[in-house]
């Protein structure tokens, strides 16, 4: 069989050992969770070693919170490998692959709820934003990836698969609010625009990957295979965490100082966390 017909079948009634066959029968899609497992592996180091000789606990909340990227990634896609959080799900009628049992990687939108929140939250104290702000970026962020787990899972209708799609977009909207009008003002006060202004733009481009990869992928319109969304969505996050990621502590690490002055210097602030 093709590695397209792998991902689809007969009856959704599949064990846990027989989602795992198939998964390595796809070489393409097996080899998209070890290759991000490895780089997560790999991640954790080199954050860590980054990090060791930081001392101003603003600055550690940060590294803290950008090495929990590379831990939920890392047993996000081991959930992936072992068929833990794969199901093969019958779409509803109107959908591209309606009445077939389509393979749904949906431990990717469920771990999403706890990796993006680690990002934002770095963002956020890298900006000197409050705690309303944060607050607001983090919880809106969680309705987005929780409502996009349940767009991937709703099987009873094609129609409401959409509806909380756009329900997810609403939410992004939001966040994307932030990022882009709230938090670079507050960049601007804190002294880290140039930092901010780099890892925002890395941010909001690469984000706006994932609800287009939704929507043409196998979840959606059904246009590309789930082994080619897979790797779309593997190859955002090597940008959306790594790239990021390292960008940020490398940052971290040599200005520790700008990033502890705000602790000091502005009350009423996050700094209070
Ligand atoms: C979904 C589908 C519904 C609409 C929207 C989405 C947005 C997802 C995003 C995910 C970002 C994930 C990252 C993961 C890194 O660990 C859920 C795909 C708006 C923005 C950065």
């Amino acid at each position: 069989p093709t590695a397209e017909l792998l991902t689809i079948a007969q009856t959704v009634d599949l064990t846990q050992p027989e989602i795992y066959q198939r998964v390595q029968e796809n070489l393409l899609l097996n080899l998209s969770f070890w290759a991000n497992i490895a780089l997560a592996g790999g991640a954790i180091l080199l954050f860590v070693y980054l990090g060791r000789d930081i001392e101003d606990p603003r600055s550690q909340l940060i590294f803290v919170s950008t090495l929990m990227v590379p831990l939920v990634s890392l047993s996000s896609y081991l959930g992936l490998a072992s068929g833990l959080t794969i199901s093969f799900l019958e779409m509803p009628s109107g959908h591209a692959l309606a009445g077939e049992a389509v393979l749904t990687m949906w431990g990717r939108y469920l771990t999403w709820a706890l990796s993006t929140p680690m990002i934002l939250l770095a963002l956020g104290l890298l900006a000197g934003s409050n705690l309303t702000k944060l607050f607001t970026v983090i919880v809106m962020d969680i309705g987005m990836c929780i409502t996009g787990l349940a767009a991937a899972l709703t099987t009873s209708s094609y129609g409401l698969r959409w509806v909380w799609y756009l329900v997810s977009c609403a939410f992004f909207v939001v966040v994307l609010y932030v990022l882009l009008v709230e938090w670079p003002e507050d960049a601007d006060r804190a002294g880290t625009t140039e930092i901010f202004g780099t890892l925002k733009t890395l941010t909001v481009v690469l984000w706006f990957g994932y609800p287009i990869f939704w929507a043409l992928g196998a979840e959606g319109f059904a246009v590309i295979d789930v082994a080619t969304t897979s790797w779309g969505y593997s190859l955002l996050d090597i940008g959306a965490k790594y790239v990021f990621a390292f960008l940020l502590l490398r940052w971290v690490a040599a200005h520790e100082g700008t990033i502890g002055d705000l602790t000091t210097s502005r009350t009423g602030s996050a700094a209070a966390v």
